[in-house]
C-alpha cells in the first residue's frame, strides 16, 4: 500500500489530490466545487450570505456533503480505496465548527447507509461556521488584547496580534453574543480537526501548525496558554481539542468509510492541518530562503522558518510547519476575487485582463489603485473603499495594472519584516498561470519566479504529510526532502526573471505607493509630491 490521499477543505472546494509514493506519482486530482455542484446550501463561493458585509460564515455540513460527493466521484474514477495507506488533509485556517455533547457518540457510530451531513447535523451546537473572511470581530480583539497587556504581548505569546478571522476572538463573540450555545458546545474544531475527527470516528487533535492561527496557543510550547484562554472566553480549555504534532496518527480510519467507500480498515488517519502549512509542504518550502506567493481567494505570501520571529508591526502571523519548525504569512484578503472584480467590472475576459496588462506599463505612469474592494487584513482596512490616485475609473487598463500592482506592492512592503532576502519566489494559485502578473511579481520582488505542475498544493501537501506521517509510524521515517523530491519541484522552464530596468523603476514605485497608503490609510501627507518625483524618474 503506497497510496496516499491528500484532501483540502478550502472556502470555495473540495479537493483530492492520490499520490504514490514508491512510484514518485501523482495519480489522482479532483475537486468538488461548492458553488457548481451543491448550490442548495445557499452559498456563494463558500460563504452564507449575511446583512453585515464584515460577517462571514459557511455551513459546516457542506463540507461534509462534499466530502461524501468527492469520495463517490473518485471511486467512478476506479480509484481503489483499498490501497490507501493513510489519509491527511488541509483546511482553510481559523474557520470554526462547534459541536454539542453528542458529536462523540454520533461520530463514533456513524451508518454506512446515510449521509454524513444527516448524521452530524443533531451534533451541531450552531449552525455556521465563522471562517477565515470574517472580520467582525474588531470588539474581541481589543477586549483579548488588554486583557493580555496589548497586541505585541499576544504576538509574543501566540505568534500573531490578535486578529478578526482568528478563532479565539471568533469564540468570544459566540460567547458573548450566543451564550445559551456556547454553554451547549462540547467541543470547539477547526475545520481541519473537524474533518479529521469525521474520518477518524473520534475527536481528532489540532495540530501545531493550524493551532497557532487560533490566538489561543503558546508558539513556543506548543500547548493552550492559559492567558490566553483566560482572556478568551470561560470553560474555553475543556472545549478545545488537545493538541498534536502534525506528524503524529490520530487512529484507524473510521468503519463508516470501510464499509461505505470501501477504505481497508487500516488506513490511518493522520492529524489535517491548516492550508498554508500544508502548503508549505507542498511546494517544498523544507528549508529557508525561498518564498511562496499563492494567489488565491486570498494572496498569501509565505516561508520557512527555524525560529519564531515575530512582527513587531503585528502585521504577519508565525504558525508551526508540519516539519515541526516554524512559517511566517501575510495573508492579503483581496485577492482572486478582487482582481476577477477589476476584470468583470470593465466586461473582460482573463485574455483581455492579461492583454491590458502586456500594454501597459510598469509603474502605471504613476496611477495608483488601494484595492480594498472587501476588508483587507494586510494592511489592515476594516470598511471596504477603493482608492484611486492619478487613475480615472474609466481607464481600462491603467485599472487593471493598477489592481496587480498594488497587490505585488502590499506584499513587498509588508513582508519586511520578516527578514528574508528574496532572490526566488514560487508561485501558485489559480492566478500563477498569468505570466503577466508573473512579470509584474518577478520585477517587483526582483526575484526570480518558477510555477508549479501541481496548482492544488496545499492538497499535494496533505497527501506528502500522510506519506511522511504514517511511514515515520511504521518505524521507516523518510527525510522531508526525499518525500518531496520530485513531487514539490517547480517547473524550471516556466522561470520569468526580473528585468533590471523595471525593477529599478518599482523600487521608486514602491514609495509612491507606500505614500498612498499612508495617505489614505494613517492619514499621512498628500501623495502628489511622491507621485511628481516617481514621474520624474520615468523620464
Ligand atoms: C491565513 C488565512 C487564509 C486562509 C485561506 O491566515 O486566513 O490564507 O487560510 O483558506
Amino acid at each position: 500500500m503506497s497510496l496516499y490521499l491528500g484532501l483540502d477543505s478550502s472556502t470555495q472546494s473540495l479537493s483530492a489530490i492520490l499520490i504514490d509514493i514508491e512510484k514518485r506519482q501523482l495519480v489522482l486530482d479532483h475537486s468538488i466545487n461548492f458553488n457548481e455542484r451543491l448550490p442548495e446550501f445557499g452559498c456563494t463561493n463558500g460563504v452564507l450570505p449575511n446583512a453585515d458585509p464584515t460577517v462571514a460564515h459557511s455551513d459546516p455540513l457542506m463540507w461534509l456533503a462534499a466530502l461524501g460527493m468527492l469520495l463517490d466521484d473518485l471511486r467512478k474514477k476506479g480509484v481503489a480505496f483499498s490501497q490507501v495507506a493513510a489519509i491527511a488533509g488541509s483546511g482553510q485556517q481559523h474557520g470554526s465548527v462547534y459541536l454539542n455533547a453528542k458529536a462523540a457518540g454520533a461520530l463514533k457510530s456513524l451508518s454506512p447507509r446515510k449521509s454524513l451531513a444527516r448524521q452530524l447535523k443533531p451534533a451541531l451546537s450552531r449552525p455556521t461556521s465563522p471562517i477565515w473572511m470574517d472580520s467582525s470581530t474588531k470588539q474581541q480583539c481589543d477586549e483579548i488584547e488588554a486583557a493580555v497587556g496589548g497586541p505585541s504581548a499576544v504576538a509574543e505569546l501566540t505568534g500573531s496580534s490578535c486578529f478578526e478571522r482568528f478563532t479565539g476572538p471568533q469564540i468570544r463573540k459566540f460567547w458573548q453574543k450566543e451564550p445559551a450555545r456556547y454553554t451547549s458546545t462540547s467541543k470547539i474544531h477547526l475545520v481541519s480537526s473537524f474533518m479529521a475527527s469525521v474520518f477518524a470516528g473520534k475527536h481528532a487533535a489540532i495540530d501545531h501548525g493550524d493551532g497557532a492561527g487560533m490566538n489561543l496557543m503558546d508558539i513556543r510550547g506548543r500547548v493552550w496558554s492559559p492567558a490566553m484562554l483566560r482572556a478568551t472566553a470561560p470553560g474555553l480549555r475543556a472545549r478545545l481539542p488537545a493538541l498534536a504534532r502534525s506528524d503524529s496518527v490520530v487512529g484507524r480510519i473510521s468503519p463508516y468509510f470501510v464499509e461505505r467507500h470501501g477504505f481497508s480498515p487500516k488506513t490511518l488517519v493522520i492529524p489535517w492541518s491548516g492550508d498554508n502549512p500544508c502548503s508549505l509542504i507542498g511546494v517544498g518550502l523544507i528549508r529557508s530562503g525561498r518564498v511562496c506567493i499563492s494567489l488565491g481567494t486570498s494572496d498569501t505570501y509565505f516561508g520557512f522558518m527555524p525560529e519564531p520571529h515575530i512582527s513587531r508591526e503585528g502585521e504577519g502571523h508565525v504558525f508551526g510547519s508540519p516539519t515541526g519548525d516554524y512559517m511566517s504569512l501575510i495573508c492579503f484578503l483581496n485577492g482572486s476575487l478582487t482582481r476577477e472584480k477589476v476584470k468583470d467590472a470593465y466586461g473582460l475576459s482573463w485574455e483581455q485582463f492579461s492583454e491590458a496588462l502586456r500594454q501597459s506599463k510598469p509603474g502605471n505612469g504613476g496611477k495608483v489603485m488601494l484595492p480594498y474592494f472587501t476588508p483587507e487584513i494586510t494592511p489592515k482596512v476594516l470598511q471596504p473603499k477603493v482608492y484611486r490616485y492619478g487613475l480615472e475609473e474609466g481607464d481600462v487598463a491603467g485599472n487593471v495594472r493598477a489592481v496587480v500592482e498594488a497587490q505585488m506592492a502590499a506584499m513587498a512592503i509588508h513582508s519586511k519584516w520578516m527578514g528574508v532576502k528574496t532572490r526566488t519566489v514560487y508561485a501558485t494559485g489559480g492566478a500563477s498561470s498569468n505570466r503577466a502578473i508573473l512579470e509584474i511579481m518577478a520585477n517587483v520582488h526582483n526575484a526570480d519566479v518558477y510555477q508549479f505542475q501541481v496548482g492544488k498544493s496545499a492538497a499535494l501537501g496533505a497527501a506528502l504529510r500522510a506519506a511522511h506521517a504514517a511511514l515515520k509510524a511504521a518505524g521507516d521515517e523518510m527525510p522531508w526532502e526525499k518525500i518531496v523530491a520530485g513531487f514539490a519541484e517547480p517547473i524550471a522552464e516556466s522561470r520569468v526573471r526580473p528585468d533590471r530596468e523595471a525593477v529599478k523603476l518599482y523600487r521608486e514605485f514602491l514609495k509612491l505607493y507606500k505614500a498612498c497608503e499612508d495617505h489614505a490609510l494613517r492619514g499621512g501627507k498628500d501623495p502628489a509630491p511622491a507621485r511628481e518625483r516617481f514621474l520624474k524618474t520615468l523620464s
